[in-house]
């Protein structure tokens, strides 16, 4: 992939799924807009050198792999079972699930051993069958595009492996929880050789690096509070803060205000003794973005 023209990084999403709001988002909280995109294959920004592409998940990975998009926004459990050769470049948090071995309330699944000789239904075979390849086990595989989990009652499978979020379409199915056999989450993916590209590269690491930014900002809030002097020093003990946390003085000079940058679900672990050290107004504000 040499050429010195200049042109847009082209990244594929998913075109209508449960990825499709969240990789948007991410885009937007990058300073990523786009408009109108609804019901076309290929979008624009007019903000930053990019053109979004919309397709099936099941396609990104060898689209990506193959050079027809430069990167892509998909399942790692879609990369992983389609074997594309890509590089993953950041996990991005969301789209997180798991694949799952489930059974009927007539069978048991206590250990990876149970499944021998039994019939798996999936739509997942090659995950699968590295699976029961590392666990050293004979099983057969039948692979389904969909609705797997009726596969029991149809009597064609005594076991399925598929994806697991709530657990309510298991549990609607009345089919237990076994083991996970994969975790997955929407992972960012590159072209193998987008690097020989010096200018596509230089559009890739400045999307990486605002995406990094969007996510460590996300692990992170603001907080605010009036603090009494006299507390001060304890309070500040309590603070894992990223950086020294700021300390202004207050009209009343007894007082000082306290601003930190904590991880997101910190507070819950110190608020009620920050309250018990008579801290005051305290504000918890969402990050959109943290530059290292
Ligand atoms: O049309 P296209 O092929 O693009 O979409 P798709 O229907 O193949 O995929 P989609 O939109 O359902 O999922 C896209 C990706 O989201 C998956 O590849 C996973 O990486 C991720 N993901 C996260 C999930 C789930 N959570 C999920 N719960 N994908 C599917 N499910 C389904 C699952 O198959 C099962 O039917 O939801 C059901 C289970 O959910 P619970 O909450 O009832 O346990
Ligand atoms: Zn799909």
């Amino acid at each position: 992939m040499k050429n010195n023209e200049s042109r847009n990084i082209k990244l594929a999403i998913q075109k209508k799924g449960r990825l499709t709001e969240k990789s948007l988002e991410l885009l937007k909280l990058c300073g990523i807009d786009i408009e109108n995109y609804s019901e076309r294959l290929v979008v624009s920004s007019n903000t930053f050198p990019i053109d979004i592409f919309f397709l099936r998940d099941d396609d990104i990975p060898e689209y990506v792999q193959d050079g027809v998009a430069d990167i892509g926004i998909v399942g790692e459990n879609v990369v992983y079972e389609k074997k594309a050769e890509i590089e993953s470049l950041e996990n991005l948090g969301f789209g997180k699930c798991k694949i799952m071995m489930a059974y009927p309330d007539s069978a048991s699944l206590e250990s990876p051993q149970d499944l021998m000789n039994k019939t798996i239904a999936t739509s997942y075979p090659h995950i699968v069958r590295e699976y029961l390849k590392k666990e050293n086990i004979q099983a057969k595989i039948i692979e389904l595009s969909g609705s797997v989990e009726i596969a029991p009652t149809l009597g064609v499978a005594d076991v399925v492996c598929d994806i697991v979020s709530t657990g309510n379409t298991l549990m609607m199915n009345k089919l237990k929880k076994g083991f996970t056999v994969f975790e997955s989450q929407a992972v960012l993916i590159s072209n193998k050789e987008l690097a020989t590209d010096g200018n596509l590269e230089t559009i890739k690491q400045d999307l990486l690096r605002r995406i990094r930014s969007v996510l460590s900002a996300r692990r992170s809030k603001y907080l605010m509070m009036n603090v009494p002097k006299l507390s001060l020093e304890k309070i500040m003990k309590l603070i894992p803060s990223l950086r020294s946390p700021t300390i202004v003085p207050l009209a009343d000079n007894e007082s000082v205000a306290v601003h930190a940058v904590i991880p997101s679900d910190y507070i819950w672990n110190i608020v009620d003794i920050l309250k018990n050290e008579g801290a005051s107004g305290i504000l918890l504000m969402p990050i959109e973005n943290m530059i290292p």
